[in-house]
């Protein structure tokens, strides 16, 4: 019934029929919100979402020690976001490009945890060789096109990718993840012009963690709501609990319907938060110690998951096997990176521009 509302919402949004057309997909979101996981697959998401906080968690550790240079951007809070949308895509078939705060959606890809700690701690098992560290991750096999430091820049990248989908008539959707800070950029609106007039098969997705830097949102914006921002060239919307997993996977499926039939981008706002600092060199002043207590207290996305499970029956014996595995393997990743090489020098010389164009 509610898959059979879906349809017709997003058919109605491909006539183009205004007012309707750019509120489709939110309507059709808000009338079945949450995915239906089995057991089995919320026990995956569950996982995964794990697996990125440990993660996160050695890698601020490693970077207290000295262990990791440069920036470093931590994705703890915000892992339901890049669980619930990856595990919507096909893999080999869709593309992903987001900011400098990529270590979740490589680890949401499956991409082993040792060569991005590697890459961290810039050594030359990383994914990049070492010479990328935190921000410049990539990964063409799994058709992830970074991990980029200039904010916003990801956006154009993502149209073009999507245009290469389109070209290349291969199906695929690209992802393109951007913060709430960099909405405000002019290059985001040069995108969705040419994403919505070249109906390019792009999902523009802004993660709205609440603070660009130390700027809050209604600081720095004055269009909090960024879903509603397509409207002006005529791209749906939706607007997405960024916390609750199973919410966004359910979004990401109906977006991802009404681009693949064709009908050009979907720009969806995910509410999510971040625990940490900007990057590790942030003490997070500008906020209340009481307000990100709160966030962990009543929005937590994994202990949410954790809470749902176990009123399914899955036992708490069984959790903490999940937990006590990815200790184990996090703990091998950080122990792989540390005692892995450093590049030799001659790779000062590969994949940069030593030539004349
Ligand atoms: C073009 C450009 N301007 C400024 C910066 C410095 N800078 C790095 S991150 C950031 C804030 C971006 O915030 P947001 O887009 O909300 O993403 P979040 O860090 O919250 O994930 C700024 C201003 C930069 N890297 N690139």
């Amino acid at each position: 019934m509610a898959k059979a509302a879906n349809k017709q919402a997003v058919d109605s949004a491909a006539l183009g029929d205004e007012g309707i057309a750019l509120r489709a997909l939110q309507q059709a979101h808000e009338a079945d919100k949450r995915y239906a996981a089995s057991d089995e697959e919320l026990l995956k998401f569950y996982e995964q979402m794990v697996l990125i906080r440990r993660f996160e968690e050695r890698a601020g550790q490693l970077y207290g020690l000295g262990l990791i240079g440069g920036f470093c951007h931590l994705y703890i809070g915000q892992e339901a976001v890049a669980v619930g949308m990856l595990s919507a895509l096909e893999s080999g078939k869709d593309s992903v490009i987001t900011g400098y705060r990529d270590h979740g959606h490589m680890l949401a890809y499956g991409i082993d945890p040792k060569l991005i700690m590697a890459e961290l701690t810039g050594r030359e098992a990383g994914i990049s060789r070492g010479k990328g560290g935190s921000m410049h991750m990539f990964s063409v096999e799994h058709k992830f096109y970074g991990g980029h430091g200039i904010v916003g820049a990801q956006v154009p990248l993502g149209a073009g990718l999507a245009f290469g989908h389109k070209y290349r008539e291969d199906g695929g959707v690209c992802l393109a993840y951007f913060g709430d800070g960099a909405a405000n950029q002019g290059q985001v609106y040069e995108s969705f012009n040419m994403a919505a007039l070249w109906k390019l098969p792009v999902i523009f997705v802004v993660e709205n963690n609440g603070y660009a830097m130390g700027t809050a949102v209604k600081r720095g914006s004055a269009e909090t709501h960024f879903f509603r921002r397509g409207t002006a060239f005529r791209i749906p919307g939706m607007d997405v609990n960024g916390m609750d997993v199973l919410e966004v996977r359910r979004a990401t499926d109906i977006a991802l319907e009404y681009v693949r039939a064709g009908n050009g981008p979907v720009l969806m706002e995910l509410h999510t938060y971040r625990y940490r600092g900007h990057s590790m060199s942030d003490p997070a002043k500008y906020r209340s110690r009481e307000e990100v207590q709160d966030m962990k207290d009543n929005s937590d996305p994994i202990e949410a998951a954790k809470v749902e499970l176990i009123a399914r029956g899955v036992s708490e014996d069984k959790l903490k096997d999940i937990d006590k595995a990815i200790r184990a393997r996090i703990v091998e990743a950080a122990d792989f990176a540390e005692n892995s090489p450093e590049p030799a020098a001659r790779e000062l010389y590969t994949d940069v521009l030593v030539e004349r164009y």
